[in-house]
């Protein structure tokens, strides 16, 4: 089921008022998070959007919090075995319903919706196709642990050397999609997304542009990350593998 809500931002892309962008939230078992996601969302964001959850069949209370909370959102009606699934929902999404603009942010309150409007603007001044925000530029903020630092920059280093850019923070789920991106991802990529690192190449050879900004991050206070003992081991072998199959399918992105 669908419900209305429109977050009550302030306008600010004035130079592109007739931009439409959605804000996605990925939800997955983040009942002691999702309402300050959604507060903050609706307090402090810094851009004009529309607003909805993708809930990837959650187990616990966090669905019945958002419906009462009066957000719009729709649920998977199986878990995709991880937040990726979520990605490939909300390009459709954002594709079918005629956005310009798809944001990404996660639902463990981890990034800020103040800082919205920093990986929008690039979009907006069409500098570039996709946003990241990037907790490694600024070094401010929640900074990660060690391991996982040296995990981005093994695949960032393996990324860079396919692509030529330099990228910081390639895990970030805080993210904006303009509308070549979208249609990028909802038609012309047919696999499933599994990992970022896929996302990345594909877009590289989709001759889509991407560019970091640097944001600031908030550590989780609840919940667990994707990143567990057991991811720590498979995401590098995924990401191996999705980076061969991207590499496979180089030239018919292009
Ligand atoms: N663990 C997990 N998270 C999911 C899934 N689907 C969506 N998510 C959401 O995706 C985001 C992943 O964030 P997190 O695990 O904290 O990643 P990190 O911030 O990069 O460590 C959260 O907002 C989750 O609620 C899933 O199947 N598993
Ligand atoms: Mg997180």
């Amino acid at each position: 089921m669908l419900y209305k809500w429109r977050s009550i931002c302030r306008e600010i892309n004035q130079s592109e008022p007739s931009m439409r962008i959605i804000l996605i939230v990925s939800n997955y078992n983040e009942e002691k998070a999702i309402i300050n996601t959604l507060n903050d969302i609706r307090s402090n964001a810094s851009v004009s959007c529309d607003v909805l959850v993708v809930d990837n069949c959650s187990t616990d209370e966090s669905v019945k919090l958002i419906r009462d909370a009066g957000a719009d959102y729709i649920r998977h009606p199986v878990n995709t075995g991880g937040s990726a699934g979520v990605i490939k929902t909300a390009f459709t999404y954002a594709y079918y319903h005629n956005y310009d603009i798809y944001c990404h942010m996660d639902g463990d309150n981890q990034h800020m919706a103040a800082e919205l409007q920093k990986i929008v603007n690039p979009l907006v001044l069409g500098t570039a196709d996709v946003v990241t925000g990037s907790r490694f530029i600024a070094r401010e903020g929640f900074q990660s642990s060690r391991s996982r630092r040296l995990g981005i920059y093994i695949f960032s280093w393996l990324l860079s050397l396919f692509t030529g850019r330099r990228y910081t923070d390639i895990t970030s789920g805080f993210r904006a999609y303009n509308r070549r991106a979208i249609e990028f991802f909802a038609k012309r990529f047919k696999q499933e997304i599994e990992t970022v690192t896929q996302l990345e190449l594909a877009m590289h050879y989709g001759g889509l542009t991407g560019v970091e900004v640097a944001v600031t991050m908030r550590p989780r206070t609840s919940g667990k990350s994707e990143i567990n003992m057991i991811n720590a081991i498979k995401f590098p072998v995924f990401n191996i593998i999705s980076l061969l199959g991207t590499l496979i399918q180089m030239r018919k992105l292009r």
